[in-house]
């Protein structure tokens, strides 16, 4: 049975400590419990904080022990240390912004640095029990590092992450003075989980946007040499634990006495932890407005509201709590009767037989965050609507709207319209709420909690697999080693080498790319050895390969293969080119530039090139789709073909490619070494008109024809290196 180690901000435990002795209760979470029907496949291993702070060995010894007898492994956090990381930077800079509160958003560089040495101590605590084959899952916001720390230390592991909150759109993301470092730390992952398509979307634009890994198909992003997949799992409750429990005898109990207790009333139920993004304050004066505006349900319904609290020594959440306070006090003291009271607020949090007794009775359930990751009560009120009467007021920014599509949906920030919408609830005929109820339950049931988890896993598992056989792909120690061999033996070699991309990195401006003088004395050194024959087989004009590279005893490819040059003789065209396309199509070139802020074209001998590499990546995505599917119109017919390279669309005459050119070295000798590196599509035909025993590498991790993907310029340089 493989083992699964979860990595979360909180252990599922609580600890408590009386006459100075410690006992721990597991505490049953949605995650726990989700996690428990995992137990059939998995030995499920648990890291984090065990819920308080710990400071004398002696504790420490005993809770670890404790702990480990339940599979958990407490990371033990000093306490200011742990303020700076969870009430700081986890609560104060993530949350605010996750959830869309900019100006509550704390931007404190200290905070982030116990942010990052946390989430160290944590990937420590991991190292310290990880055995070979161990799954990782880490979840949320809190550890958003501990993806890559765990990625490098260990590079082929199984590595998932799920974030339980929103994710932002880039326009916010960016604000963030550590983005770089977070999306990085993500990116550590096999495969990162959202509730919802919408977060998907904007941690993928940020990806391209902040990072510029912008090679995504389909959600699966290409990144050094594994493929990360981004996808949404929206979480699902534990449905029967809820359903049953409508049963219990204690249930039964509670439900009794408040039916007495309300005399008839239809409760309104809100539950909600103290937080500013659950708009507590703006349901209040909702409800104050349906109050005026259908005087008749006066007596007749009344708000129950739970608050469970939350951070209330932090000033903003005490404020948000004096402000409910107020307004709870306002309601009541404007529509309150002797015999009525409009608003019941509790300041506590109850427990469980309470709560579901209180889901079973309530006709309404009011839930209107300005944004809510997904909203685990919404689902939870409704499994426990056993006889299907009832109606949920969702808000449209909470992720489980997306499912309870039956619900009433608003914007909570339009008071109005959620008045009317308890007015809707409140006379919606009985056949219409259970048609809506049963609806949703079906999918809560199907989509429940374990379900979330094994789907989950599974596609984890996948991701890893296809990270695998890249990885297989992949220039590693031991095929370098026996290139190395290969080429020491080999009386005679054939080297051909792309440049743009693959022996320089890429420049805002190709003009900017020269060859350094490392570069321009390794191919001076590798171009001399009397045995290699180097071909430097590149798009670019022939002008520029002739200023830089001239004078070296190599030959040269210019334009994809329209030019050619021997060492010591003059340049040579292909074959007489027809060139007069280029009047008809230049307009089209001149029209696409102009509208794209960022392009430019390049006119070469025998090839129109629109270069976009520093336009906005959507725009350049939409721009070059539109500008394919024109030119596509406009060439046909024509002995024309369309090449996208790397950022770059280029028009050029059907004949003309690089396998075509290269060929002319491989017709007349057969070579016992042959070596060819090239980074972009123009340079797959290089790769297909080499023999199998050729040595093909691809620089970057797109599907390819070489044998082999190595990562980045860098690597390519220090591998001619080694040949010398
Ligand atoms: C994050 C995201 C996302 C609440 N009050 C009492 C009580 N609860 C239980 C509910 C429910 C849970 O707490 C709260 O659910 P949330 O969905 O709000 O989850 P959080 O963990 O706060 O937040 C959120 C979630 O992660 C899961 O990914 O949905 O968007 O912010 O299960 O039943 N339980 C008891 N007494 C209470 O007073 N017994």
């Amino acid at each position: 049975m493989g083992r699964l180690v979860i990595i979360s901000n909180r252990l599922p435990v609580t600890i408590t400590e009386k006459k100075g002795k410690l006992s721990i209760r597991p505490s049953a979470g949605g995650l726990a419990t989700g996690l428990n029907s995992l137990k059939n496949n998995y030995e499920v291993i648990w890291v984090g904080w065990p819920g308080l702070p710990v400071s004398k060995a002696a504790s420490k010894k005993t809770i670890n022990s404790l702990l480990q007898e339940m599979a958990m492994h407490p990371v033990f956090i000093d306490s200011s240390k742990f303020n700076n990381y969870y009430g700081g930077f986890s609560n104060s800079t993530l949350w605010p912004l996750f959830h869309y509160f900019q100006q509550y958003t704390d931007f404190v560089s200290r905070t982030w640095q116990d942010y990052k040495e946390v989430n160290g101590l944590f990937a420590e605590k991991v190292a310290k029990i990880a055995r070979k084959d161990d799954i990782f899952w880490v979840q949320d916001y809190q550890l958003m590092l501990v993806p890559q720390l765990l990625r490098s230390k260990y590079p082929r592991a199984t590595i998932g992450y799920f974030h339980h909150i929103p994710f932002p759109s880039y326009e916010l993301m960016r604000t963030l003075p550590w983005r770089d470092a977070l999306m990085r730390g993500v990116l550590g992952a096999d495969l990162v989980g959202f509730h919802t398509f919408d977060y998907v979307r904007h941690f993928t634009s940020a990806t391209s946007r902040i990072l510029n890994y912008d090679d995504h198909y389909l959600g699966r992003v290409r990144f050094q040499n594994r493929v990360v997949d981004i996808d949404s799992f929206p979480m699902g409750i534990d449905y029967d634990k809820f359903a049953k429990a409508t049963h219990d005898p204690e249930v039964a109990k509670e439900l009794e006495r408040y039916i007495k207790e309300t005399r008839g009333e239809k409760i309104i139920l809100n539950i909600d932890r103290l937080d500013y993004s659950k708009a507590l304050p703006q349901r209040l004066r909702a409800f104050d407005l349906f109050l005026t505006k259908y005087p008749n349900y006066r007596k007749k319904v009344s708000m129950l509201v739970i608050l469970v609290p939350s951070r209330d020594t932090v000033g903003r959440y005490r404020r948000l709590k004096e402000e409910i306070d107020r307004i709870v006090g306002y309601i009541n003291s404007k529509y309150g009767r002797i015999s009525w009271t409009p608003v019941h607020y509790y300041y506590r949090s109850v427990k469980f037989s309470r709560l579901v007794a209180w889901y079973k009775l309530a006709p309404v359930a009011l839930i209107t965050p300005y944004r809510d990751g997904m909203n685990l009560v919404s689902k939870e009120y409704l499994a426990c609507k056993t006889d299907g009467k009832g109606v949920l007021i969702l808000s449209e920014m909470a992720g489980s709207s997306k499912e309870l599509i039956g619900a009433l949906q608003v914007n909570p920030n339009n008071t109005e319209a959620i008045a009317d919408a308890l007015h809707q609830a409140l006379q919606m005929p009985e056949e219409e709420q259970i048609k809506r109820v049963r609806k949703m339950q079906k999918v809560l049931q199907r989509n429940n909690i374990n379900y979330w988890a094994r789907h989950f896993l599974e596609r984890l598992q996948e991701v890893h697999q296809a990270s695998l056989t890249i990885y297989e792909q992949f220039f590693n120690p031991k095929v370098e080693k026996q290139l190395l061999a290969k080429y020491r033996q080999a009386p005679r070699r054939l080297i051909f080498l792309d440049y743009d991309g693959t022996l320089t990195n890429f420049r805002s401006d190709p003009a900017l790319a020269a060859p350094g003088k490392h570069l321009y004395q390794t191919l001076s050194e590798l171009s001399q050895q009397p045995e290699n024959q180097v071909i430097l087989i590149s798009g670019r004009d022939k002008e520029t390969l002739e200023h830089w590279f001239g004078p070296l005893p190599l030959d040269i490819v210019a334009e994809h293969g329209a030019w050619y040059k021997k060492n010591g003789h003059k340049w040579r065209q292909y074959a007489k080119l027809d060139n007069s396309w280029k009047e008809e199509l230049r307009p089209i070139f001149n029209q696409f530039t102009d509208r794209t802020p960022g392009s430019f074209l390049e006119e070469k001998n025998y090839s129109l090139a629109w270069h976009y590499r520093k336009t906005d990546p959507g725009l350049a995505e939409m721009r070059k789709h539109e500008f394919m599917d024109k030119l596509s119109h406009a060439i046909y017919g024509k002995s024309l073909q369309i090449m996208e390279g790397n950022k770059v669309l280029e028009v050029k005459n059907v004949e003309i490619n690089k396998g075509t050119a290269a060929k002319r070295w491989l017709a007349n000798e057969t070579w016992p070494f042959i070596l060819a590196i090239g980074d972009d599509y123009t340079d797959e035909d290089t790769f297909k008109a080499m023999p199998k025993q050729a040595y093909t590498i691809k620089v970057g991790f797109n599907e390819t024809a070489a044998r082999y993907n190595i990562s980045t310029v860098e690597d390519v340089l220090s591998l001619l290196d080694k040949l010398l």
